[in-house]
């Protein structure tokens, strides 16, 4: 089938993000003999007059577009990018309306329901969309209604991710350039690259497992290099980005990964979520000499109360632990915190203030509040508990954050901001760093997360 491929997403904070979710979609569609065009919605602020003469020139059969970010999740500016979509879906429609329209995506699986009634696509793929979307067009080209189709929404594989990263193939390098991979390379802050997909934890707000299931599915290390490898050679770039959930969930898979990077002498610079568990200063010194710049580790809360609720796998020793690796092997690193859950008190959002400073990290960006997601432990309990109704849950986004310190928190927290350049508060709108500034050190070669300008505290 002759398909245009279009990534809908237009956000740049807090960086220019390559689509690789889209780029898998491609990659089989390459592979399954498909005609595939593509059309980056991030290079056109205004999309209308290039995708008019891309839909006009092309005559898809089929348009897949992929949408990524729901909102920025940062209370109390939170912003949606619903009608941007919506603009886009009915443009489609509007110059082609018999071609078929699919939509994909982590913000799309989210909220499928939603999606389907407010852009009105003719079918949606939740979650991992390799397999489902080749399955689709095959139903399609042999005019057939996909049996599982349900009022619409197409969800063949939400609940059987399949066990093996199954759609290995070497079409991703393919896939990768028809994005403009080389421009990404250039103005981004990285290459983003991916080694395994599953998150086997619970933690009680995360949607991670939702997305990419909690089976653990990994690619053999020397393909993860390989990859990397061509991306080096194509676009010249040296810094990337394992957006892998957590990239040590399986620190053996991890530490893998680093000695066939060290093995074959590549030199380059990475970074990474870290969760403080399944961890060891092997690990950290591995991740060193493979050339780890800097790492997001994944904390949360630092507090006792913060580590129950948010039902994290791991103590705060192992926190210090890791705090403390990173300062020998010189490893810059970011602690992500969320404030405000339910049981948060003031006792316990300065404990884990505290517990942070005591870590010293590079930065420390902070979230108000839980954006709530269907489907995820905590969000049912509040359900269940009639903090909230499933209906009110959707694309618009709600917060949840305890009542009792909300104002204390918001104050606590604009003092931390304006006193410590390195904290970081996305909705309190106290970033120094712009979107302007942020072009300028890019186009000076500056790579790597943003809160690496900041130095680690020794
Ligand atoms: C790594 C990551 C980042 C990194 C990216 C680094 C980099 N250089 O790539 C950083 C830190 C920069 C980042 C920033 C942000 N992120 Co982020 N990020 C992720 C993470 C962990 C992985 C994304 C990824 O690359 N996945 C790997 C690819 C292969 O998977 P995928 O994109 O989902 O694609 C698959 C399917 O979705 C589907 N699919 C995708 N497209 C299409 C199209 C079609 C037609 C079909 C059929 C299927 C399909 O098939 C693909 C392959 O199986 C996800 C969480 C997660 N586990 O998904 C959050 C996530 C995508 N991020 C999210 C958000 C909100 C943001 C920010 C807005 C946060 C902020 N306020 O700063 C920014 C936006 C940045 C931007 N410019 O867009 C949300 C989006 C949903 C939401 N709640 O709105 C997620 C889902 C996390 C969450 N909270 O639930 N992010
Ligand atoms: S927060 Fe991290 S460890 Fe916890 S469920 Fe999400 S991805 Fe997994």
């Amino acid at each position: 089938m002759r398909i245009l491929f279009i990534s809908a997403n237009q956000e740049k904070s807090p960086d220019l993000v390559y689509p690789i979710g889209l780029a898998y979609i491609i990659s089989a569609s390459i592979k399954d003999g498909h005609e595939c065009n593509v059309f980056d919605a991030n290079f056109h602020k205004d999309f209308k007059e290039p995708l008019k003469n891309i839909l006009q020139n092309l005559h898809p059969d089929v348009i897949g577009i992929s949408i990524r970010n729901v909102d920025n999740a940062a209370y109390p500016s939170a912003i949606s990018y619903l009608s941007h979509y919506q603009n886009l879906t009915d443009f489609c429609r509007e110059i082609l309306s018999e071609s078929i329209i699919i939509l994909g995506g982590s913000a799309f699986s989210l909220f499928p329901k939603e999606f389907m009634e407010k852009l009105k696509p003719d079918f949606g793929i939740v979650g991992e969309g390799e397999n489902a979307f080749l399955h689709l067009l095959k139903s399609l080209e042999e005019n057939e209604i996909p049996v599982k189709a349900n009022p619409g929404i197409y969800y063949p594989e939400k609940f059987s991710y399949p066990e093996k990263f199954s759609f290995e193939s070497d079409t991703i390098l393919d896939a990768r350039d028809l994005l403009n991979g080389a421009i990404y390379s250039e103005n981004g802050g990285s290459i983003n690259i991916q080694t395994k997909r599953g998150c086997c934890f619970q933690c009680s707000y995360c949607t991670y497992p939702l997305l990419e299931g909690s089976e653990i599915r990994k690619r053999e290390p020397a393909k993860v290099v390989d990859e990397i490898e061509y991306c080096i050679k194509k676009w010249g770039g040296n810094y990337f980005f394992f957006v892998d959930n957590v990239f040590n969930s399986e620190q053996e898979h991890a530490i893998e990964i680093c000695k066939e990077i060290i093995r074959r002498q590549i030199k380059i610079q990475w970074t990474a979520y870290i969760s403080p568990f399944c961890t060891s200063e092997t690990l950290f010194s591995l991740f060193k000499e493979s050339g780890c710049s800097s790492i997001d580790l994944g904390v949360d809360s630092a507090s006792k109360t913060g580590l129950d609720v948010l039902k994290k796998p791991f103590s705060m020793q192992e926190i210090m632990d890791c705090a403390q690796w990173c300062h020998k092997y010189k490893i810059k690193f970011n602690c992500s915190l969320i404030f405000g859950y339910p049981g948060e008190t003031i006792e316990s959002i300065e404990e884990s203030i505290q517990n942070i400073f005591l870590c010293r990290p590079s930065s420390v960006v902070a979230f108000i509040g839980i954006r709530l997601h269907k489907g995820v432990p905590l969000t049912k309990s509040l359900e269940k508990n009639g903090y909230i109704s499933h209906e009110k849950i959707g694309i618009d986004p709600v917060f949840y954050i305890e009542e009792s310190v909300r104002e204390y928190l918001i104050e606590r927290l604009s003092t931390l901001s304006k006193k410590y350049e390195n904290w970081f508060m996305p909705g309190l709108n106290t970033q120094r760093i712009t979107n302007a500034y942020v072009k300028r050190i890019r186009s000076k070669g500056f790579k790597g997360p943003l809160w690496e300008l900041f130095s680690i505290k020794d």
